[in-house]
């Protein structure tokens, strides 16, 4: 079983649609468990004018009964409240008309624009940019806050955090709270380190005035993951790349670390890698520990038991208000690129989005390793996976069988 999903919808249009199949029967969920999550998305200082016409709300379409999955792919819409003031340009139907006059003809660097227009043979970069819109990850979110409902079940807590936003960076607070939201959330730039958050808005605010915009990193911990899932034994398994993967799709992401990231590229081995304890009681790591994280949680391309520690950075947002230069697609001149409304800096918002796609990837993994058709069957695969886990090592310490094997074996 995987966990499957799709989203459809353009940014201005009716609203967007979310399906997601794979999920087993007999997981609660409410509307309200998902409008919190989309709710965290919206948040964020920086954010522009969209976000206060907006109140993201999911109908469900399907999949549910009396509170509780069936089985069946689930589906559910977002509506757009801007919608109303678009129906015109964002007709499905009706002769180009008038809309000739309105087109995007002054592509953005840095956006889908022109890439989009020319490959896909459109005379109106609008046909590009209400897809490549960053609106599109409210339905990603949706989908993860199923996932993330599944892990749950399972005891994994997801949260994250802005490390640096503009070039101001927070100075590391460890050990991190747990959990890590219930801080977190409570600043507008979704920083744990109190000490930047006047900074960080004071340099918002700048490249405001300044018609600019800022990108930052966040970084995701998912805590609770049990050992085990993904796999070394072929690359389209091992949950680093799926992680990395999904991770990138985000727009604007420009790259993903995970644990120590690039910075284990610069330190010999003693320093990088973390050393292992026994550590009898801990049931989910098939008992050891690692005296540190700088794996990030997974090595061999699986889990190890330890948190899950991803970090993604985002380029800043390339709809500036002080237009970048660029050639206009009717004449061929040079011009000043399409300026719309838009955000200074989505990266508070992008945490909560790159939270979804983790726990996608964490339960999906779930989903192929314990999956089954009702929630109580994949418990009983998880409880049974894990009660087993290292008991043949267990084993070997009292028998003779044991005392046949080499002391380092
Ligand atoms: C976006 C431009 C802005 C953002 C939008 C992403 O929208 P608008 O063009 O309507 O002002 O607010 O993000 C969202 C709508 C959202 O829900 O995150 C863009 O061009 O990518």
């Amino acid at each position: 079983m995987h966990f499957k999903f799709t989203t459809a919808g353009e940014s201005h249009g009716k609203g967007l649609l979310v399906v997601v199949e794979g999920l087993p029967a007999g997981l609660p969920i409410t509307a309200e468990f998902v409008n919190h999550e989309l709710q965290r998305r919206m948040q964020g200082y920086g954010r522009g004018a969209r976000m206060k016409i907006e109140s993201d709300r999911i109908e469900w379409l399907s999949g549910l009964r009396a509170g509780e999955t069936i089985g069946s792919p689930i589906s559910l819409l977002i509506p757009n409240r801007d919608w109303v003031n678009w129906q015109e340009i964002m007709a499905a139907e009706g002769s180009p008309g008038d809309l000739r006059r309105r087109r995007v003809t002054r592509p953005r660097p840095g956006h889908a624009d022109l890439v989009g227009v020319l490959k896909y043979d459109r005379l109106d970069a609008r046909d590009v940019l209400e897809r490549a819109s960053a609106r599109e990850t409210a339905a990603r979110v949706a989908a993860g806050t199923l996932a993330r409902r599944l892990l749950e079940e399972f005891g994994v807590e997801i949260g994250s955090h802005v490390v640096s936003l503009g070039g101001v960076r927070t100075t590391s607070v460890l050990p991190l709270p747990a959990p890590l939201n219930a801080v977190s959330d409570r600043s507008e730039v979704r920083v744990i380190d109190a000490t930047v958050e006047g900074p960080i808005r004071d340099r918002i605010d700048q490249a405001k005035r300044a018609g600019d915009t800022l990108g930052g990193e966040i970084e995701v911990v998912a805590r609770g993951v049990v050992l085990g899932l993904g796999s070394h034994v072929s690359w389209d398994r091992k949950l680093d790349g799926r992680l990395a993967g999904l991770l990138m799709s985000i727009p604007a992401v420009k790259g993903v670390e995970i644990g120590l990231g690039f910075e284990a590229a610069r330190r010999p081995g003693s320093a990088v890698h973390d050393p292992i304890d026994a550590e009898a009681d801990n049931a989910t790591t098939g008992g050891f520990r690692r005296r540190t994280n700088n794996a990030g949680g997974l090595e061999g391309g699986m889990t190890t038991g330890e948190p899950i520690v991803v970090r993604v950075a985002m380029k800043p947002i390339s709809t500036l208000m002080s237009p970048l230069p660029t050639v206009d697609l009717t004449s061929h001149q040079p011009a000043k690129a399409q300026s719309e409304r838009s955000d200074v800096t989505a990266v508070p918002a992008m945490g909560v989005i790159a939270e979804a796609l983790v726990a996608i990837v964490l339960a999906d993994a779930m989903l192929e390793k314990f999956g089954g058709d009702s929630l109580g069957e994949m418990r009983r695969n998880y409880h049974g996976y894990v009660q087993s886990l290292g008991s043949r090592w267990r084993a070997v310490d009292s028998s003779s069988e044991g005392s046949t094997l080499p002391p380092d074996a």
